[in-house]
């Protein structure tokens, strides 16, 4: 085992502020329990203490399936504090997808807390770390954080890490169907939460009512963090469930919600005889996909709100709002937001495009990532060479400088807000031995934004069915990636180039 580094605690200074000025104010609402940021700074610091316990030095991974709840937040605290790097990880991957992640991450110390079901009951907390021969090896488990790290002498505050180290590493596939995890620096995440906070008005009033998952940027970033910095007070539900959404919109009096469009859509098509008041909210935050024209206009008719759509990536923290005051424009992401800027260009020239003409969306500012780890090929690729983010999206701008996407040049499906890789699930469709060749692609959904499908030629012996792919896909990935429907095909339609003409598939479900 390795020798602790007895190097100093760190702490980022855009988060230490808050916790050490609001000691007395409550930031953290769980399960009807109120925890204050003096309350949680101590557990963070303790946690952070435990980790050093385990021999875990700045810039060493710890993983942690992030489930709803204080253990998550103090995990998140707990390794920004140290120096530590995190990869946050869905409770619900699979364990084919969880073993990649830790072995691409190299992660150190993995606190896992699986469930592969998304009910019925939920194991403790399992402490397990990489041992010299690579095998996880369980330290400790328990049902709470920290309650195993109570004993642990908080670690000591001192100043924070340079804002290039890396502080997450937030995992994305991408086209070759292999995920990357996005270098996420401390110094990226201070830029997000001032730009937001400046952009949505933050303040330490407001009252948070978050029901989004913990292990992407939308729920930790914008919403943990974003309430966070502000010193304001997050009330964390277990999952989205409107009726609840609903009910607590009106009895708790949040000041904001975050969603993707499927939890607006879900609110707006629930069953009610009477229409609450929520005169209370200041902001409903829509991102992660397109809301629909239908739902932005259907949420302001039903409950008088307008929703403040914004537009970002994982690798590229936020980048586009509609303005706070100001129009918001339906179908728009709006303007960039402070300290971004944006060019659309020919994505073959990388040239300017004038206004009013569609071309790739390309993004500069202190929140886009420092690429991906171990991939200095990747990281190549998805910038320019002088330095600009490709988006990957395909955007135009309307006389008011407001940007509209139009279409994605990646391949990519977007699911209740989670994003789905085609060439991933193809490579596991085509792994079943019924199966000579596969097509994924997204197909409109009225609920989810886009559902995932597929197209597949079967062998002619030994011809599975839908059924038995869909199972079989549920054994390697996580639900929200598995089709939803398969199309049995003779062959797959393909252009004069022999790529698969996907638009013609979608045509035909
Ligand atoms: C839902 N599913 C999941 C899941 N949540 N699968 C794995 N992990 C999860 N956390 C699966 C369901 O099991 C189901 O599959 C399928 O998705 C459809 O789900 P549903 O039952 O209709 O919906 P529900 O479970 O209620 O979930 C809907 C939802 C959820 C809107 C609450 O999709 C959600 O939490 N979305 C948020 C996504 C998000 O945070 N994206 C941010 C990415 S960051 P089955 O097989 O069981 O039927 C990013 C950057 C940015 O993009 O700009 O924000």
């Amino acid at each position: 085992m390795r020798t602790t580094d007895r190097k100093p605690l760190t702490l980022p200074d855009h988060l230490f502020g808050v916790f050490t000025t609001e000691r007395d104010r409550v930031g953290l609402e769980f399960h009807e329990t109120r925890h204050r940021y003096g309350e949680i700074l101590d557990g963070a610091l303790r946690v952070a203490g435990w980790f050093r316990n385990f021999g875990i030095r700045p810039g060493d991974r710890i993983a942690a399936h992030m489930l709803p709840s204080l253990d998550s937040v103090l995990c998140f605290l707990g390794s920004l504090f140290c120096g530590t790097i995190l990869v946050p990880l869905n409770p619900r991957y699979t364990a084919a997808e969880t073993s990649y992640f830790l072995d691409d991450a190299g992660v150190r110390l993995f606190l896992d807390r699986a469930s592969h079901e998304s009910s019925g009951p939920r194991g403790p907390w399992r402490v397990l770390l990489r041992s010299e021969d690579g095998d996880f090896r369980e330290k400790a488990s328990g049902e709470s954080l920290l309650a195993l790290s109570v004993d642990s002498p908080p670690a000591e505050p001192d100043p924070g890490p340079g804002p290039d180290e890396v502080a997450l590493l937030c995992y994305t596939s991408g086209t070759t169907g292999t995920p990357k995890g996005a270098m996420i620096t401390q110094g990226n995440l201070a830029c997000m939460a001032a730009s937001l906070h400046e952009a949505w008005g933050w303040t330490s009033l407001d009252v948070l009512l978050h029901a989004l998952p913990l292990f992407h940027v939308h729920g930790l970033l914008v919403a943990l963090q974003g309430a966070l910095y502000a010193g304001a007070r997050t009330v964390m539900l277990p999952g989205f469930d409107p009726q609840d959404v609903l009910d607590r919109l009106v009895r708790q009096r949040p000041t904001l919600f975050m969603g993707v469009p499927t939890m607006y859509r879900r609110l707006v098509h629930l069953d009610s005889a009477s229409e609450p008041g929520l005169d209370q909210i200041r902001l409903f935050v829509s991102g992660s996909a397109p809301l629909a024209p239908e739902t932005f206009h259907a949420f302001q008719k039903r409950f008088g709100h307008t929703v403040l759509e914004r537009y970002g990536m994982t690798e590229a923290g936020m980048v586009l709002s509609n303005p706070l005051r100001g129009e918001r424009k339906p179908g728009s992401v709006g303007l960039p937001l402070p300290g971004v800027s944006v060019r659309v260009v020919d994505p073959d020239t990388n040239e300017d495009l004038p206004s009013g003409q569609a071309g790739e969306l390309l993004i500069r500012s202190g929140s886009v990532c420092k690429g991906y780890w171990g991939r200095p090929d990747a990281t190549a690729e998805a910038f320019t060479e002088d330095g600009w983010l490709r988006s990957g999206d395909m955007a135009r701008q309307d006389e008011d400088g407001y940007l509209f996407l139009v279409a994605r040049r990646k391949e990519i499906v977007i699911t209740g807000g989670f994003n789905v890789y085609p060439k991933e699930v193809e490579n596991v469709l085509e792994e079943h031995p019924g199966v000579s060749e596969a097509a994924v692609y997204g197909v409109p959904d009225p609920d989810l934004g886009e559902k995932v499908c597929a197209a597949v030629v079967a062998q002619a012996t030994d011809t599975p069915t839908q059924e038995d792919l869909i199972r079989f896909c549920k054994r390697s990935l996580t639900s929200y990636k598995c089709p939803r429907a398969i199309l049995f095909m003779d062959d797959l339609p393909r252009n004069a180039m022999g790529k698969v003409i996907k638009e013609r598939l979608k045509v035909k479900e």
